[in-house]
């Protein structure tokens, strides 16, 4: 019978799980471990930094519902891809880290990398262990890829020391766990569903948010279906975009503050009370909102702001049983209430401010210019990526989705310098289709460097780079002897980079120089830049809670 080593054994049971890429960077002790990845049919793909690598898994997971593996060396190695760890932990999304450790045989006395990397992990994860034998990481691989995907998903942790990764076992010694099925996807009860429909019949300002929870169960069909069925306004979370086309009617998005701080009854998708909502207190939300809450995670019903109805259960499923109940007792919201007609009017008025920006030919341009080209240029079924401050806030509200899981961002977490890694897994799940990357400059610069694997690879990635010289702003004239905290070089040139590596870039500071770059740019099916210069004081619309925000 054959000998096996654990490195194929990690490989061939991540394969067996469901696990189709890994991302990392190779060195101590790892590097069997991505050559068996290879064999085993998992897509490997080489990043320049960790933290991009564990970026990229957790969009994976987030885009496909089965985890990427983030592969990782030793002590600095895997610090960094505690990155992604974390930022899947925020963002809720199924990732499995792989560090590499030192000889177990040398635990404690100074090994090469050696650093308490189980104990570092540990606050970020839903499960972290080191595996003690070479015939049991098949068990843990599948511990660790089913807590990452049952309950709320997160990421998993398995540290691997390099003599389990080298270490041969008997074949016929090996126990080898089942496949771990999708997770089961629970409804709600049914008690609970019919008091969540009374609570909507009885409302007068009734609003449904959708958040990418309801993006991760794949309830878009069932979502669609019940605001077709109920008529029920309705507005995204950043990355809930797309679950219902933005272009939908029913979409408040254009009216959110409004529609946030009026409504008596909101039914949370898969959405939750944190900081991007609000909280769902005032003065955001008014204080006598009722919550219907659609969860995943019971222990999440009533975070912040009491649920009147807690669904707790798969959000697809849910949105099934609503449709289902709806079916026997058909209702809709009213077509003409007060309501509706203020919504429509404070859409109306912020889409009218927004679009005279969109069409200010002035150099240097502004964000809203930029932007409305982009979406004017896109394809439909483009992947969207944006990170940055202002750009990635404006973005949300000019770029529009059609399908979900169609945008990611710097999510619940707000972390800047995931773009180039989410860009990248993007491409790799969907290597059919545009990969847009909108990215402020300072966004850009935490991990400019991908731009070389996105070329290594030949995806099919359009960066652009939304260039104000500086974090939310440059500053036109300052003293170069004392740069302020927030300045970049003007006008860096960041389109030379990809040149370097075989990718076109390309320089624009004007609506027509813009227009022209993008076509030539989107026409590539390789990756390219698109450096774009903007005035450094271009700020968004004035808000109506700017104290507020961030
Ligand atoms: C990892 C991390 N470091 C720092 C920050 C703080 N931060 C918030 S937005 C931002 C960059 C905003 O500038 P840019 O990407 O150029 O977008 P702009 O607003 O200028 O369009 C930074 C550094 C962060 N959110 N995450
Ligand atoms: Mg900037």
């Amino acid at each position: 019978m054959a000998e096996l080593d654990g490195a194929t054994l990690i490989a061939r049971s991540l394969k067996q799980q469901g696990v189709e890429h890994m991302f990392g960077i190779v060195g101590f002790p790892v590097i069997p471990v991505a050559f068996a990845a290879q064999r085993e049919g998992i897509n490997y793909i080489g990043f320049r930094n960790e933290q991009s690598a564990s970026y990229a898994a957790g969009a994976v997971g987030y885009l496909t519902g089965r985890p990427a593996a983030c592969l990782c060396v030793s002590g600095p190695g895997m610090i960094h891809g505690i990155a992604g760890a974390a930022n899947a932990w925020s963002n809720a999304w199924p990732m499995i880290l792989l560090g590499g450790a030192n000889d177990s045989f040398q635990n404690g006395q100074g090994a090469f990398q050696e650093a308490p990397q189980v104990e570092a992990a540990r606050p970020f994860v839903k499960y972290a262990a080191r595996p003690d034998r070479i015939e049991r990481l098949p068990f843990y691989v599948e511990q660790a890829v089913r807590t990452s995907i049952y309950g709320r998903p997160g990421a998993s942790y398995l540290d691997l020391p390099n003599d389990l990764i080298v270490g041969k076992i008997e074949e016929g010694d090996v126990a080898w766990p089942a496949r771990c099925a999708d997770p089961p996807a629970a409804q709600a009860d049914p008690a609970a569903i019919e008091r969540a429909l009374d609570l909507l019949r009885n409302a007068e300002r009734p609003l449904v948010i959708i958040g990418k929870g309801a993006a991760y169960a794949r309830a878009e069909q069932e979502v669609r279906d019940f605001i077709e069925t109920t008529r029920l306004p309705f507005l995204p979370s950043p990355m809930g975009k797309g679950v219902v086309p933005d272009d939908h009617p029913l979409s408040v998005a254009s009216a959110r503050s409004d529609a946030l701080k009026n409504a008596d009854v909101v039914l949370l998708l898969g959405a939750r009370f944190n900081w991007i909502l609000h909280f769902g207190l005032p003065p955001r939300f008014r204080e006598d909102v009722k919550v219907i809450q659609v969860e995943i995670c019971a222990e999440e019903i009533g975070a912040n702001v009491p649920a009147e109805v807690g669904l707790w259960g798969d959000a697809k499923a849910i949105v099934g049983q609503l449709c289902a109940a709806l079916r026997d007792e058909p209702w809709s919201y009213p077509a003409e209430t007060a309501w509706r007609k203020e919504l429509a009017k404070s859409g109306a008025a912020n889409r009218a401010a927004v679009e005279a920006m969109e069409h200010d030919a002035s150099v240097p341009m502004g964000y809203y210019r930029v932007l409305a080209e982009i979406r004017d240029q896109v394809p439909r079924n483009a992947m969207l990526v944006c990170e940055g401050s202002n750009t990635m806030d404006i973005s949300r509200t000019v770029l529009p989705n059609y399908d979900a899981r169609e945008r990611l961002d710097a999510g619940t977490f707000g972390t800047m310098g995931v773009g180039l890694g989410f860009a990248i897994a993007a491409a790799a799940v969907h290597p059919d289709r545009k990969v847009v990357c909108v990215e402020g400059d300072s966004a850009f610069g935490f991990s400019g460097m991908e731009v070389e694997t996105a070329c290594r690879y030949g995806m099919d990635i359009t960066f652009v780079i939304v260039n104000n010289s500086g974090i939310g702003g440059g500053v036109p004239d300052y003293d170069r002897a004392k740069p302020p905290p927030m300045v970049y070089t003007p006008e860096a040139r960041y389109e030379k980079m990809i040149e370097g590596f075989g990718g076109k870039g390309y320089f624009a500071t004007t609506p027509g120089e813009l227009s022209s770059a993008l076509k030539d740019a989107l026409a590539q099916r390789s990756p390219t830049i698109v450096n774009v210069a903007i005035d450094p004081k271009a700020q968004r619309k004035p808000q109506k809670f700017e104290w507020l925000t961030r």
